[in-house]
């Protein structure tokens, strides 16, 4: 029998993660902050946690995927939150994107109730959740990341151990540091060839058959052309992941010019709409200047 996984958020990302535990035949518990979300897993087999806590005592393996670090707190140090319950001998698998200072506070305060902590956040998207394809950025012990591969090889098809807790969201913030500057130096450029009175078409043709093709254009690229951005990687995620970036530039002395730019542009969107847009909602900056 696979051991007993509970999973907290089921978001975007968390939601088709649990749909592959029970799919792979883990026993599973849920919780999310509104249990409705969870519904159509329930009746797959699914069993409902009333608290964070209660799920953490039913299970041998924690996941979390919630969307910010009060989030993360919240369901972590909360009443009724996972240390409330966390089992010794269990393992913490923190999937969020939060940052490396609180991973290591998560760690501690696992290792103090006898437990093992692993940091794993996700890349791959909504359309790597659903495939189970995502890819882990993983920090902590290798013995821990031993024991969790089975959970993981539900979820996802490749991880790398990246160092000590900590390390597994420096990349992951560093990565989307990159994924949101590429697409941002796209609108820019879009911006100026359309106000040239070239179609923006034919930028991206030439651009993704060129060496400065970008992985991420080929899925955001098309929408930005069409004007259309139902969320996939929603804009206020990566305004959350940009500042933290910035933030672990300011802590460690490393300037972030282009980030910090990048982060503004994203926050006189953010300002602009009440609407839950994709990240490359960005280039709406351009189309409605201030
Ligand atoms: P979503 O789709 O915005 O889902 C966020 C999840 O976090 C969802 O389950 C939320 O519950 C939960 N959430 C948000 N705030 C809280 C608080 N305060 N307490 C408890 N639970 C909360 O995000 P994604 O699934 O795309 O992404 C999840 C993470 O992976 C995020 O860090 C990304 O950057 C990467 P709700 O359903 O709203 O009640």
């Amino acid at each position: 029998m696979k051991p007993p996984v509970g999973l907290i958020g089921l978001g975007l990302m968390g939601h088709p993660m649990g749909a592959n535990l029970l799919k792979a035949g883990h026993p599973l518990t849920v919780w999310n902050r509104t249990a409705s979300r969870g519904d159509d897993l329930v009746a797959q087999g699914a069993k409902r946690a009333s608290t964070p806590g209660e799920l953490a005592a039913a299970s041998e393996f924690v996941i979390t995927i919630v969307s910010d670090p009060p989030a993360l707190e919240s369901v972590l140090w909360g009443e009724g939150g996972v240390f409330s319950g966390l089992r010794r001998g269990s393992v913490l698998i923190e999937s969020s994107t939060v940052s490396p200072g609180l991973e290591k506070r998560a760690a501690a305060a696992a290792a103090a109730q006898g437990s093992e902590f692993l940091e794993a956040p996700v890349t791959g998207g909504t359309w790597g959740a659903e495939k189970g394809e995502l890819v882990f950025m993983v920090g902590g012990e290798a013995s821990t990341l031993k024991r969790a591969e089975p959970v993981l090889g539900a979820m996802g098809k490749r991880w790398f151990h990246l160092g000590p807790i900590g390390a597994g969201q420096t990349v992951k913030l560093a990565m989307n540091l990159l994924l949101n500057l590429e697409v941002e130096a796209f609108a820019e450029a879009l911006a100026l060839v359309t106000r040239a009175g070239v179609p923006g078409q034919s930028l991206f043709e030439v651009m993704q058959s060129s060496m400065g093709r970008s992985g991420v254009l080929d899925l955001k690229g098309a929408n930005m052309l069409k004007g259309e951005y139902k969320p996939s990687f929603p804009l206020r995620l990566m305004h959350k992941d940009v500042g933290l970036a910035l933030d672990l530039g300011n802590q460690l002395g490393v300037p972030l010019p282009a980030a910090a730019a990048a982060r503004e542009v994203m926050s006189a969107v953010k300002g602009a709409t009440t609407e839950d847009v994709d990240f490359s909602a960005l280039a709406t900056f351009w189309k409605h200047p201030r």
